[in-house]
């Protein structure tokens, strides 16, 4: 059975190979090239939907989309569903200086003040079916970037239980507990449960 992936992020769909190869036996996962539709709803699992549903109509194959990004509560949720823009381009860096400008302007300064959560909603659609499941991977924003890998904004979110950024993470560890490892963890059964029925 074939399954398509509906996102452009290179960076999102390295990540998603990794963490889907072993949970996708009897599943061909596809590329998607096809257009992007406008993002507007209001949430991570709307989004994540909208982009699921344009990839099935574009394709008629059954597909998957990722939609995630930061959010901090001393910013009233910022940059949320907005993070790949959130520095109005999509250059990760200028999103990173954007996201510590933010929070000195509103001055939170201590760890406590800087809380953050990781979310990725994960969603399939097929003929007659939605699915959506969200995953969050809690933690803190640094003051200042530290390590390469990854993308967005690893460099700055110290995870819970960990006193190194995401980006210092190797690629394995960050697959075994992400916000995106949640969320797929949860939808992958019920896509093999329609997709091989
Ligand atoms: P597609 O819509 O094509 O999937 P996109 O990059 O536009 O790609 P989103 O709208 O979901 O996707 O934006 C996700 C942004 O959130 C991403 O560009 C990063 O800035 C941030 N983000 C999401 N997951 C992340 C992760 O694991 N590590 C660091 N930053 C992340």
């Amino acid at each position: 059975a074939k399954l398509v992936l509906a996102t452009h992020n290179a960076h999102k769909v390295d990540e998603l190979r990794r963490i889907l190869g072993p949970l996708l036996d009897g599943i061909d996962l596809v590329g998607y090239d096809g257009p992007e539709p406008v993002e507007d709803g209001l949430t991570f699992q709307e989004n994540a939907l909208i982009k699921a549903r344009a990839a099935f109509a574009h394709t008629g194959v059954p597909s998957i989309a990722d939609d995630s990004g930061i959010c901090l509560a001393a910013l009233d949720g910022a940059p949320g569903i907005h993070s790949a823009r959130y520095a109005g381009t999509r250059v990760d860096s200028d999103n990173v200086a954007h996201l510590l400008e933010e929070l000195a302007r509103v001055g939170a300064d201590r760890p406590e003040d800087r809380r953050a959560e990781f979310c990725c909603a994960a969603a399939f659609v097929m003929d007659g079916i939605e699915h959506v499941e969200l995953g969050v991977w809690t933690g803190t924003v640094l003051g200042e970037p530290a390590g390469a890998n990854g993308f967005g904004y690893d460099p700055v979110f110290q995870p819970d239980g960990y006193d190194v950024a995401s980006a210092q993470l190797a690629a394995e560890q960050k697959d075994a507990i992400s916000h995106r490892r949640r969320a797929f963890t949860q939808l992958i059964p019920v896509v093999r449960a329609k997709l091989l029925a």
